[in-house]
């Protein structure tokens, strides 16, 4: 036992005996220590699965901060977290690889989805603590408990909200993804750094103890409950075995391995869709041919009808030295470019299709944007945050950045996009705005 860990303990001795014979409520139900059988609960079982989380965790936050940092909440219309808009960041999210998105993306929704087993895993190891009584001893062990209430509320809700924005069960809930998203992370991670830092002294003198792997050698017929006398998760009044801590932790790993994997299919190479069991947007889009791959807003639910993009359609290019429209027919007489770039989308998905169209570029010296300017884009769809997208002056710059009017040799189906629409390597799949209807190039940054 530590100083520390001592000097703790006569403290609350100290305070327990200053304390006045509380009327003990009847230890009823769950609230009585020796309710919870298990023999496999203790704290070597607990910081085992704490430390299988950390790695999740470190690439869940990690890969989130890069999304933000993706979506360049500080320029022009990108931020879509109500006020969360500061640019954290001390580089340009940049164009190359053109998978990056899709890469950091498809961690973060991986990672996230195969926590899950071991998130509720490690709850059910730490379930006595919910009835613990008295439920505040003290100070410490009051802010203690707040925090990992807080852990455990935002964890919960973090993993909730990610995987309704994945499944398509937001819109009815009508709350917004993302700044509920982000604002949850920031206290997690403010409630994980506490609890990492009162907890490992805990876990290391678990490990110490039981020895960090000793138990994974163990069958259930070697088992043994640990002591509660010196394990205050240990049951003290155990059942027998009916799976050994290793047969357990096995179930939890494969199923988080079992998540990863079919999370994977529809992500990071974006072409084992058969896999992609839990992803709405797995399989297919539309109707069979060229632009039969998936369609995150439909023209339909976006109100964007085709005569909108019809012969009376322009794309109207501003705040260059001079204002120029142009018809379809015009841009398809300006020099086309053909690319093969992935839509990669926060929700976890990549598709690889192949655009045709002009480049960005192209179309920023034929408006006469100033150099390093960045470019405002708007779409026919009237309403909604995904109608308008601000592109970074390195996102025009790249020979790659399109506009792109056709798909794998065909034009571009109403679902993807026409008459025209921005597909930027690198970029998160909502600011590769469909239906484009205005581009505005800013004053050069
Ligand atoms: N105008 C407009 N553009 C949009 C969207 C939208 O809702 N409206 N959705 C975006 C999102 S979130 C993604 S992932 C991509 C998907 O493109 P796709 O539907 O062609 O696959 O389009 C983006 N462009
Ligand atoms: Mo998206």
């Amino acid at each position: 036992m530590s100083r520390l860990e001592k000097l703790g303990e006569l403290v609350s001795e100290e305070e327990d005996a200053r304390r006045p014979p509380a009327p003990d409520p009847p230890g009823i139900g769950p609230f009585r220590r020796e309710f919870w059988r298990s023999p496999l609960r203790g704290q070597w079982l607990t910081s085992f699965f704490g430390s299988m989380m950390l790695p999740f965790f470190a690439i869940a936050a990690l890969t989130g901060f890069l999304s933000h940092a993706a979506y360049n909440p500080g320029l022009g219309a990108n931020d879509l977290s109500g006020g969360f808009d500061v640019d954290l960041y001390f580089f340009d999210w940049p164009t190359q690889p053109v998978w990056l998105y899709s890469l950091t993306q498809s961690l973060h929704v991986i990672a996230g989805f195969a926590v899950i087993p071991i998130l509720l895993a490690k709850l059910w190891s730490v379930i006595p603590r919910l009835f613990e009584r008295p439920p505040v001893r003290s100070l410490a062990h009051s802010l203690e408990r707040l925090s990992v209430l807080l852990l455990v509320g935002t964890s919960i809700f973090l993993l909730v909200t990610g995987v309704i924005n994945v499944e398509y069960w937001l819109a009815p809930l009508g709350f917004s993804f993302l700044p509920a998203h982000y604002y949850a992370a920031m206290v997690f991670l403010g409630a994980l750094a506490l609890h990492l830092v009162l907890k490992l002294p805990v876990a290391a003198a678990a490990f110490r103890r039981e020895g960090a792997f000793r138990p994974l050698g163990e069958g259930i017929d070697r088992m043994r409950a640990t002591d509660p006398e010196v394990d205050d998760l240990a049951s003290p009044d155990p059942h027998e075995p009916t799976i050994s801590r290793r047969g357990l932790i096995a179930i939890v790993g494969g199923g988080s391995l079992a998540l990863a994997v079919m999370t994977s299919g529809s992500n990071l190479l974006g072409s084992v869709r058969e896999i992609a069991l839990l992803s709405p947007r797995g399989q297919t889009g539309g109707p069979a041919g060229p632009g039969d791959f998936q369609v995150n807003k439909t023209a339909e639910q976006a109100g964007v009808a085709r005569a909108m993009g019809g012969p009376g359609w322009r794309l109207k290019l501003r705040g260059g030295s001079e204002d120029v429209d142009l018809d379809r027919d015009g841009l398809l007489a300006m020099q086309q470019h053909t690319e093969r770039l992935p839509i990669a989308c926060v929700e976890g998905w990549t598709t690889w299709q192949t655009w045709t169209g002009v480049r960005l570029a192209d179309l920023a010296a034929l408006a006469g944007a100033a150099d390093g300017a960045n470019l405002l884009v708007e779409s026919l769809q009237e309403a909604g945050a995904f109608r308008q997208a601000t592109l970074a002056a390195n996102q025009i710059g790249d020979e790659r950045s399109l506009l792109a009017l056709k798909v794998n040799g065909e034009d571009l189906t109403l679902d993807h996009g026409f008459p025209a629409r921005v597909i930027v390597p690198a970029l998160p799949g909502v600011h590769n705005t469909k239906w484009v209807s205005r581009m505005t190039f800013s004053e050069a940054a």
